[in-house]
């Protein structure tokens, strides 16, 4: 007979959870048996998710001692009042399936979050991609200093193709320090010890017959000019383009990011010649000091997160308005000076510095599985391209895939991508077939599906296609028919509740799914949301149950979307906001990690694992340290009662709580963040969790 653990979990007064106490121990190993229950205030069972996780570590050798560790983790709504709750839960060890490594991860697209965001870049409108010469706009984010006129103008004699315009700067004054300055993707920091790195292109279009030999100074200061660090390029007169190049370093920390970048002369070395400039970059230190590279706060907070993929380059902006608007990846890779830019999707300029090799490069060094998207001829105009104008887009895909895998003898693309620095191929498994192509579905049924599809398969067999065109596991009939399918879905706090269960009464027939998008964006009334806020990443806790207990068929899954400024936002809630110097790290970012963190990667089946029950759960164990996992939602305050067999020694916790309502924002961003405990184990855990949490519990025995 299997022998059985059994968990169960008492209410207490206690509206904190402050530690674990010991009971009974009826752990048998092998199959723990648990029943959970929860009650509210008029004792009706309740709707919940739990998180449990044990770990089993083995001894070096003879594997004569088996630790085993418990995480739980509660999500629980309610009020500071307590009433009677008891969770019993069933689950085997033995029996059960798989977790993918890829189950969680990230989804990306530069929505108010890659230029200024997750791409380092500080200087905003660069290279003057996309704007039209005169207007005001073109000047965006420039500004004179001192007695002098700027402007965007189109080169006589443009650095490059890509980039025809160029700011011409004149001083209006024969002395003085004159120049421009950047104030930066709303604002610029200033850290002490960072190592700035940039550099710009400049000319004289009509340079003196004599050439004139000076110095440019570039730094970082104030707005009232107190200069907080700099350094000197010195420069010639000619009518070709020149690239200089400098770093500085700051020995200050500004708690203020209003600053800016500043390129002076002075007036005295060139009186009132005319100058161009163009791709004025600027760098701090960037992730794995990658040039060109990522912000290192948001890599990091990204990477704690442990996620197993990362899908990119969208959503929306990989379609554009129109195909001319699309994502197009050629217009992303070789020298910044040969990227046009694109005005992206959700109405601004993209400069595709963040090209596909940053892209490719920045998902190695995170260790993350690409899960890249390939345009498929729907754009958000309603319009979708005819059958016969599609081989374009086709090849375009191809070419898109080669340069991430192709071999870099043979094949041009991948030459591309080995003269950027990367000769080997990148990973990559996963491609997705355009986005939300539900909202084009006659055409991806009649032709685009296929058409993408044969051809790439016959390119690239050993890859999997992933299909856009379903919104739930009711998938619809595609030629040839799809593997794996990506769903998204925004809502409300109940729907996540109610919708635990949405993957386990899907047939298990082979399909394979990619919940690629979904965030609580409302609460229940239908009020929008600035920020995540508790109620909501709780309930996301609770459909995040759904995503462990079925990952047997759910491959992937990432919180959407992911990044944006505090500064310039076009949709909210987003997982993580950021200023130019600080990251407010969401309720929903710290239960995205909590599932990613402890997903392991072996399913155990359990007992109350249907849809008609009122408490939504799932375990799951982590094979290389023996972890087991169970995962709870509730509403009122509940306590655990969990026996151990054999006896605990010690755990350790992690514990999300906060009052209805609660949001990290710019004025309070820890309003709620995860705080960490130790207990004393044994033979039994007893632990109280308040309302509204979310508890990781780990016992070692
Ligand atoms: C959603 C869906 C924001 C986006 C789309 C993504 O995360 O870009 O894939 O936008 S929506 O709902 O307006 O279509």
């Amino acid at each position: 007979m299997t022998p059985l653990q059994k968990v169960s979990y008492e209410v207490t007064t206690t509206p904190v959870p402050s530690h674990l106490a010991l009971g009974e121990n009826t752990f048998i190993e092998k199959v723990i048996d648990t029943d959970l229950h929860c009650y509210d205030r008029d004792n009706k069972l309740v709707h919940g998710v739990f998180i449990l996780l044990f770990q089993c570590i083995r001894s070096s050798l003879k594997c004569i001692k088996r630790m085993i560790r418990k995480t739980f983790a509660f999500a629980l709504a309610g009020a500071a009042a307590v009433y009677a709750t008891t969770f019993d839960v069933t689950f085997s060890t033995t029996s059960g399936h798989k977790v993918p490594s890829t189950l969680y991860g990230l989804m990306f697209e530069d929505i108010n979050s890659g230029d200024g965001g997750l791409y380092a870049e500080l200087i905003q409108n660069r290279a003057f991609q996309q704007v039209t010469p005169g207007t005001s706009a073109a000047l965006t984010a420039w500004a004179t200093l001192g007695s002098a006129s700027i402007a965007v103008v189109k080169s006589s004699s443009p650095v490059s193709t890509a980039l025809p315009n160029a700011l011409s700067f004149k001083p209006t004054a024969t002395s003085g320090t004159v120049g421009f300055t950047n104030d930066g993707y709303f604002g610029i920091p200033v850290t002490a010890g960072w190592k700035y790195t940039g550099s710009f292109f400049y000319r004289t279009p009509t340079p003196p017959a004599t050439k004139i030999s000076s110095s440019f100074t570039v730094g970082l200061r104030s707005t009232s000019g107190t200069v907080f660090t700099s350094t000197t390029v010195p420069f010639t007169t000619s009518s070709s383009w020149q690239q200089a190049t400098f770093t500085f370093t700051a020995s200050s920390t500004q708690t203020s990011v209003t600053n800016l970048f500043a390129l002076t002369v002075n007036a005295a070395t060139i009186g009132e010649l005319t100058m161009e400039f163009t791709l004025i970059s600027l760098f701090p230190p960037t992730f794995n000091n990658r040039a060109n590279g990522m912000r290192v706060d948001i890599s990091e907070a990204l990477l704690a997160m442990d996620p197993g993929f990362f899908r990119f380059p969208g959503g929306n902006n990989l379609e554009g308005q129109t195909p001319a608007q699309r994502w197009a990846w050629e217009s992303t890779v070789n020298s910044l000076v040969d990227r046009p830019g694109r005005l992206g999707t959700w109405g601004y300029i993209n400069t595709d510095g963040l090209g596909l090799y940053e892209y490719l490069q920045w998902i190695e060094d995170m260790g993350m599985e690409p899960i890249m998207a390939v345009f498929a001829g729907y754009t958000l105009n309603g319009a979708s391209v005819a059958q016969n104008s599609l081989q374009t887009y086709i090849t375009e895909a191809i070419n898109q895939i080669n340069f991430a895998i192709g071999d870099a003898s043979s094949n041009p693309q991948a030459a591309i991508r080995s003269a950027m620095g990367h000769p080997e191929p990148f990973d990559l498994t996963y491609i997705e077939i355009g986005n939300e192509d539900f909202f084009s579905s006659t055409t991806y049924t009649n032709y685009r599906w296929s058409a993408f599809v044969d051809a790439l398969s016959a390119e690239f067999p050993q890859l999997h296609y992933i299909s856009t065109s379903a919104t739930s596991g009711s998938v619809p009939k595609l030629t040839p028919a799809p593997t794996y399918w990506d769903l998204h879905i925004y809502s409300n706090p109940n729907f996540f509740i109610n919708g635990a269960f949405n993957f386990d009464i899907l047939p298990r027939n082979g399909l394979q799914f990619f919940q690629g998008e979904y965030a609580t964006t409302t609460q229940n009334s239908g009020a929008t949301l600035a920020y995540p806020f508790i109620d909501g990443s709780i309930a996301e806790a609770a459909y995040m149950t759904g995503f462990d207990r079925n990952s047997d068929i759910v491959f992937a899954a990432s919180y959407a979307p992911l990044l944006s400024s505090v500064s310039s936002i076009q949709w909210t809630p987003d997982l993580i906001n950021f200023s130019p110097n600080s990251l407010i790290l969401s309720t929903s970012y710290y239960v995205q990690k909590l599932f990613s963190v402890y997903k392991g990667d072996f399913y155990l089946t359990s007992t109350t694992n249907t849809a008609s029950s009122p408490v939504q759960w799932s375990v799951t164990r982590d094979t290389a340290t023996s972890q087991y996992f169970l995962k709870r939602y509730h509403s009122e305050h509940c306590s655990l009662h969990a026996p151990i067999h054999p006896a605990s020694t010690a755990g350790t916790g992690t514990i999300l709580t906060a009052a209805p309502g609660t949001m990290n924002t710019p004025t309070k961003p820890t309003a709620a963040v995860p705080s960490n405990f130790s207990f004393t184990a044994g033979k039994t855990i007893t632990y109280n969790a308040p309302g509204l949490s979310l508890s990781v519990l780990v016992v070692v025995s």
